[in-house]
């Protein structure tokens, strides 16, 4: 028999030492960005009570009850004053579901709220859902878009991996209370649907990402833009490809649009992800993009090559080889949060500010898809530093 309360208050101790580790900037320097030391949620930052029964009569061995595997994906929004972020949880059972967690300075102290999101359901019940992009619309609602897994009605017997991807949409107030609106219509399966946060000719819009499979996007050209009159039947009539997957790139594969954009002086800055494939598998990194103000749709600047790829720690994990980013947070002072997860295990942060990741935007060299346009990019800076 164990001594209960004694392990629960090793536990909780270990717990709140977790939860209250001061984050550290790492001294790495690349002008453009900071990483922070520690990930900022993990599943050991779940809440005890989610995990154990705190009942010795009911749970005499002190056992974990409920395992948290994992915690990833974070949508983010500052609210109330806060900084939160939508999290992905994934249990031991490899289900996902939504929980919030707070902080007070948007890098330490994370903390989940007491419960989960209940997310009511639409049509046939998802198997899983995840990776959550929150957008504070000008409409008054806060929205909050998501993959919705559902196993393939078309999978032949014995396959039990064939999915369905769609884009569930659901509205909020408070991040407590939700209201499911119908999934998002498309031909082609879709994941990583984002909301732009203001309307466009009157119409709610939409980044979208085709894709002819659950893993594989296909035919699928990379990230779309779709305009839809009414969010509470939203459907894909018109699709065009704003940011295109290119062959020998870090998007070669896939890419898909990250968090919403954050507007600024210069246009709409975007945060998305690329992946392609190598020996080791899939690779996903972190990359920008800028459109136009005006016509957010418009490619405005897009620096060769990625902003983030998974460094130390960050590249081992349940899915390894993983950067991904579902939010960010853009402060009235300029400084920026970036929220990205690592190889579907951990979540962390990176801060930069609006004024640099738009210079890196606009400055940094675009990708010529060639090696000899490459060494002619680099000698010319070579060139310039040598004549100075
Ligand atoms: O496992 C890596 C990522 O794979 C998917 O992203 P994408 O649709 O671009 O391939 C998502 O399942 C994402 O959650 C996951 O992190």
């Amino acid at each position: 028999m164990t001594n209960f309360e004694e392990t629960m208050r090793k536990l909780e101790l270990q717990h709140e030492q977790l939860l209250t580790r001061k984050n550290t900037p790492t001294d790495v320097y690349n002008g453009i960005y900071t990483r922070y030391r520690y990930p900022i949620l993990t599943a050991a930052h779940t809440p005890l009570f989610w995990r154990y029964d705190l009942d010795p009569a009911t749970n005499p061995y002190c056992m974990e009850r409920i395992g948290m595997n994992a915690v990833m994906n974070a949508g983010a929004i500052k609210f109330g004053g806060k900084y939160l972020v939508m999290a992905r949880v994934e249990g031991a059972d490899r289900k996902s579901f939504f929980a919030v967690a707070e902080s007070p300075d948007g890098i330490d102290n994370f903390r989940f709220w007491d419960y989960p999101v209940t997310m009511p359901e639409y049509g046939e019940p998802a198997t899983n859902v995840y990776d959550m992009r929150l957008t504070a619309h000008e409409d008054g609602w806060i929205y909050g878009i998501f993959c919705v897994e559902r196993k393939d009605p078309a999978a032949a017997p014995g396959d039990l991996s064939s999915a369905v991807a769609s884009a569930g949409i659901a509205r909020t107030k408070d991040l407590i209370e939700w209201e499911r609106l119908p999934d998002l219509k498309s031909l082609s399966q879709q994941r990583n649907v984002v909301l732009h946060p203001e309307f466009v000719a009157g119409k709610y819009a939409l980044y979208t990402r085709p894709q002819d499979g659950f893993i594989d996007t296909g035919n699928g050209g990379g990230i779309g833009w779709t305009l839809v009159d009414d969010i509470t039947h939203a459907e894909v009539a018109e699709e065009r490809i704003i940011n295109f997957r290119h062959y020998h790139t870090i998007k070669e594969t896939k890419n898909g649009e990250g968090p919403h954009p954050i507007k600024t002086p210069q246009g709409w800055l975007h945060l998305a992800h690329g992946v392609r494939t190598c020996a080791a598998g899939l690779r996903y990194v972190l990359y920008l993009y800028m459109t136009e103000l005006e016509r957010p749709w418009v490619p405005l600047a897009e620096p060769a090559g990625m902003l983030m790829g998974p460094v130390g720690e960050e590249r081992v994990g349940d899915v390894s080889n993983v950067l991904f980013s579902n939010g960010w947070i853009a402060d009235p002072d300029g400084r920026v949060y970036i929220y990205y997860a690592s190889c579907d295990t951990r979540m962390h942060v990176a801060t930069s500010t609006v004024e640099r990741l738009v210079d890196y935007c606009l400055h940094t060299p675009a990708d010529g898809f060639t090696t000899g346009h490459s060494v002619e990019t680099l000698r010319n800076l070579i060139d310039k530093n040598l004549k100075r």
